[in-house]
């Protein structure tokens, strides 16, 4: 009997082990959390690595979901996934969920859907100096939740806090 259990017990972490590989890459360029980044309390409770040109690629079929967050900037930013929709900022500061966007979408990169766009339509698209990202500490790992952060300027005062998207990932249903 006991050893039924320990089998069931092996067979759950071998679950477990396979949902781990299912995630969300970030590549970029690591950078210290700029101090005017007004949200930077608001990333989760554990370390956090601010990226700059953030490129995103999944590793498995995937339910994505992105939603509004919060903003800094008071401009008429918007934040696009091809295909899906956009979401536009709401003036207000948050930090709170509001509009969201989902998709499934195949393994592979996640760049060509997505983009921001800042004053005057402006295109910052993923891989761009402002198009960043907030990511747990071990930023080289898979991550099931990652915030996308727009400096609308490219790059002006470098806050990478004007618009907020957080996006979470799940198995494909
Ligand atoms: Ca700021
Ligand atoms: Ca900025
Ligand atoms: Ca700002």
């Amino acid at each position: 009997m006991r050893r039924v259990c320990v089998g069931a017990a092996v067979a759950a972490m071998t679950v477990l082990g396979a949902a781990e590989a299912q995630g969300i890459r970030v590549d970029g360029t690591p950078r210290a959390m700029p101090a005017d980044n007004d949200f930077a309390g608001y990333f989760g409770s554990g370390p956090s690595v601010l990226l700059s040109g953030a490129s995103l690629t999944l590793t498995a079929p995937a339910q994505v979901t992105f939603t509004e967050f919060g903003a800094e900037s008071g401009n008429d930013n918007a934040f696009s996934v091809a295909g899906i929709g956009t979401l536009a900022e709401q003036r207000d500061f948050g930090p709170r969920l509001r509009s969201e966007l989902s998709g499934l979408f195949p393994p592979g990169p996640l760049d060509p859907y997505l983009a921001f766009f800042g004053e005057s339509g402006l295109r910052i698209a993923a891989g761009s100096p402002g198009f960043g990202a907030v990511v747990p500490g071990d930023a080289a790992g898979l991550h099931a939740r990652v915030f996308l952060v727009l400096d609308d300027a490219g790059g002006d005062d470098g806050d990478f806090d004007d618009y907020i998207i957080r996006v979470d990932v799940t198995p494909a249903p």
